[in-house]
C-alpha cells in the first residue's frame, strides 16, 4: 500500500472511532435518575381549596388549611407502591409558597395551617428521608402574586427562593422548571441559564427538568405516553427555550441529537393536576396505571405520576387503593424472569454493565433449558455507553421455523413488549439497524398477571 493511501485510510479510521466516541452518553446523575423508573409528583396549593387548576395569585392564604396534612402517611404509600422519588410543588403558578420563604408573605406562614408555623416542603422532605426515597421540588417561574413578576427584577426574587430551597432541605434529587409564562410579561425573560447555574453550584447531584433539559426533558404530552420510538438524545438550539420546542419532536427524540436529555413522562392519576372532589370517580384504575408503566418506563422513559392530596392534606382513598393494586399487578408480572438460569448470565444478572454485543443482521439465539410460556419481553441496552438500537426483531422457534414475535425500533434503558402468549424453548434477537453495535444488557421473559 502506498504511503499516501495508508495515511488516508488511517485518518478515516481515526475519524470513525472519534465519531463513535462522540456519541452522547448519560452523565452519572442522568443514569442514576433513569434507573429510578417510577417517581411521583405531589401537586398541592391554594387550588386544592378553590377548585381551580391554575390560580391567579389573588387567593387569600387564609383558605389554605389542610387540617389532617400527613406527609409521612403519603410518602409511606409512595414508598410501598414503588416510587423512588417525590417532587412537591413548592410554588405553583399562583405564587403561594408551601415553605415559609423570607422573600414574600404569600406563603404557609400567612395561613391557618399549623398556625402559620408550618413548613410543608420540610415535612415532605423529612418523610422522604425517613422512608428512603429521594426528594425534589417544582418551583414555578410563573408567579401571579409577586409584584416584581413581569419586570427584570423578578429573576433575582426567583433565584432567592431557589437558593432557599436548594440550601435548607438537604440533598435535592430533581428540580422541576415549568416553562409557563404570562402573556403580559413582555418586558421580562426567565433567566433559565442563571437558574440552572445556581442548581449546579448548590446541588450538583440534582437533575434539572424543563421541556428541553438540561438533564431531563418533557415527553411532549401529559397523557403518559412516550413515543414507541424513543431516543434519549435531542438537539436544543438557543431559540428552543423551555416552552418553545415541538412536542412531537420531544415525544420521539432524535437519533442524531447531540445532547443526552432523556424523556420524563409526567401524568396525573386524575384528570386534573390538583385534587377536585368532583373527579373522585375519574381516578385512573390500577390497570390504567399499569398501562402507563408500559408506555413510559417500557419505552425508555421515567414515569412521573402525580397524586394530589385532598383538602384534608392526604391522598384520597381511591387513589391509594388503585396505587397498591397497580404495584401488586406489576410485582406479579415481573416476579420471575423465565430467561434466567438458562440464558447467558450477563443477560439476566440485572446489571447494565454486563452485556453481549449484537452486530446488525447477526441473529443471537437464546436457548432455554425447557419450554416456557410468556407474553411479556423486556430488553435493556447498556446506556452508560449510549443508545444504539434503531430496529430489531424478536423471534421464537415454533418447533419448525423461526416466527416473528415483535418488530421493534428503539430499546434504550428499557423496552417492554406485550406479545401474544407464546410457548418455546428458543428465542432469537436480530438487530436490523443500529448506530453502532448494540450492547444488549438484559433480556426478560415474563408471564403477565391475569389482573393486567
Ligand atoms: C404544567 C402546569 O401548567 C400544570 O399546572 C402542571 O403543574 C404541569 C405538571 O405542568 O405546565
Amino acid at each position: 500500500m502506498n504511503r499516501q493511501l495508508y495515511m488516508i485510510l488511517l485518518l478515516f479510521v481515526i475519524g470513525i472511532s472519534a465519531r463513535a466516541q462522540d456519541a452522547p452518553v448519560p452523565s452519572e446523575i442522568q443514569l442514576k435518575w433513569q434507573k429510578l423508573e417510577t417517581t411521583a409528583f405531589i401537586h398541592f396549593t391554594v387550588n386544592t381549596f378553590t377548585g381551580k387548576e391554575w390560580g391567579d395569585g389573588t387567593e387569600s392564604p387564609e383558605i389554605f388549611n389542610p387540617v389532617n396534612f400527613d406527609a409521612r402517611e403519603m410518602i409511606k404509600v409512595l414508598k410501598e407502591t414503588g416510587f423512588k422519588m417525590a417532587i412537591i410543588t413548592a410554588k405553583h403558578h399562583d405564587g403561594f409558597c408551601l415553605w415559609p420563604t423570607a422573600y414574600t408573605d404569600h406563603s404557609v406562614k400567612s395561613s391557618p395551617w399549623r398556625n402559620g408555623k408550618g413548613d410543608m416542603v420540610k415535612e415532605i422532605e423529612q418523610a422522604c428521608r425517613e422512608y428512603g426515597i429521594q426528594f425534589g421540588f417544582y418551583l414555578s417561574p410563573w408567579d401571579q402574586n409577586h409584584p416584581s413578576y413581569g419586570t427584570p427584577a423578578y429573576n433575582a426574587f426567583y433565584k432567592n427562593q431557589l437558593r432557599e430551597l436548594l440550601t435548607n432541605y438537604g440533598e435535592i434529587a430533581e428540580v422541576w422548571f415549568d416553562g409557563a409564562k404570562d402573556k403580559k410579561a413582555i418586558d421580562m425573560e426567565y433567566d433559565f441559564a442563571g437558574y440552572w447555574d445556581l442548581v449546579r453550584e448548590l446541588q450538583p447531584h440534582a437533575v434539572m427538568f424543563s421541556d428541553v433539559g438540561p438533564d431531563v426533558r418533557w415527553v411532549g404530552n401529559e397523557k403518559g405516553i412516550a413515543g414507541e420510538t424513543m431516543w434519549s438524545t435531542i438537539d436544543v438550539k438557543p431559540e428552543n427555550a423551555p416552552g418553545k420546542m415541538s412536542p412531537e419532536y420531544l415525544n420521539v427524540g432524535d437519533p442524531n441529537g447531540k445532547l443526552w436529555i432523556p424523556a420524563e413522562t409526567d401524568v396525573s392519576i386524575r384528570p386534573g393536576w390538583f385534587y377536585h372532589q368532583e373527579e373522585d370517580d375519574r381516578v385512573r384504575s390500577a390497570q390504567n396505571l399499569v398501562d402507563l408503566y408500559y408506555t413510559s418506563v417500557g419505552r425508555n422513559s421515567v414515569l412521573l405520576l402525580n397524586i394530589p392530596p385532598n383538602k384534608q392534606g392526604v391522598f384520597a382513598d381511591q387513589d391509594v387503593a388503585n396505587l397498591y393494586e397497580y404495584r401488586s399487578i406489576l410485582d406479579e408480572t415481573f416476579r420471575k424472569n423465565m430467561a434466567k438460569a438458562d440464558a447467558d448470565q450477563s443477560l439476566t444478572d440485572g446489571a447494565l454493565e454486563s452485556y453481549i454485543t449484537l452486530h446488525a443482521d447477526r441473529p443471537f439465539e437464546v436457548r432455554l433449558k425447557e419450554k416456557v410460556s410468556f407474553d411479556r419481553i423486556a430488553l435493556q441496552e447498556n446506556i452508560a455507553e449510549g443508545q444504539k438500537c434503531e430496529e430489531a426483531l424478536v423471534e421464537y422457534w415454533n418447533g419448525n421455523a423461526w416466527t416473528i414475535l415483535s418488530e421493534l425500533t428503539t430499546i434504550g434503558y428499557k423496552r417492554l413488549l406485550r406479545v401474544p402468549l407464546t410457548t418455546s424453548d428458543k428465542i432469537r434477537i436480530t438487530v436490523k439497524r443500529s448506530k453502532s453495535p448494540v450492547q444488549l444488557a438484559e433480556l426478560g421473559l415474563y408471564k403477565a398477571s391475569a389482573r393486567e
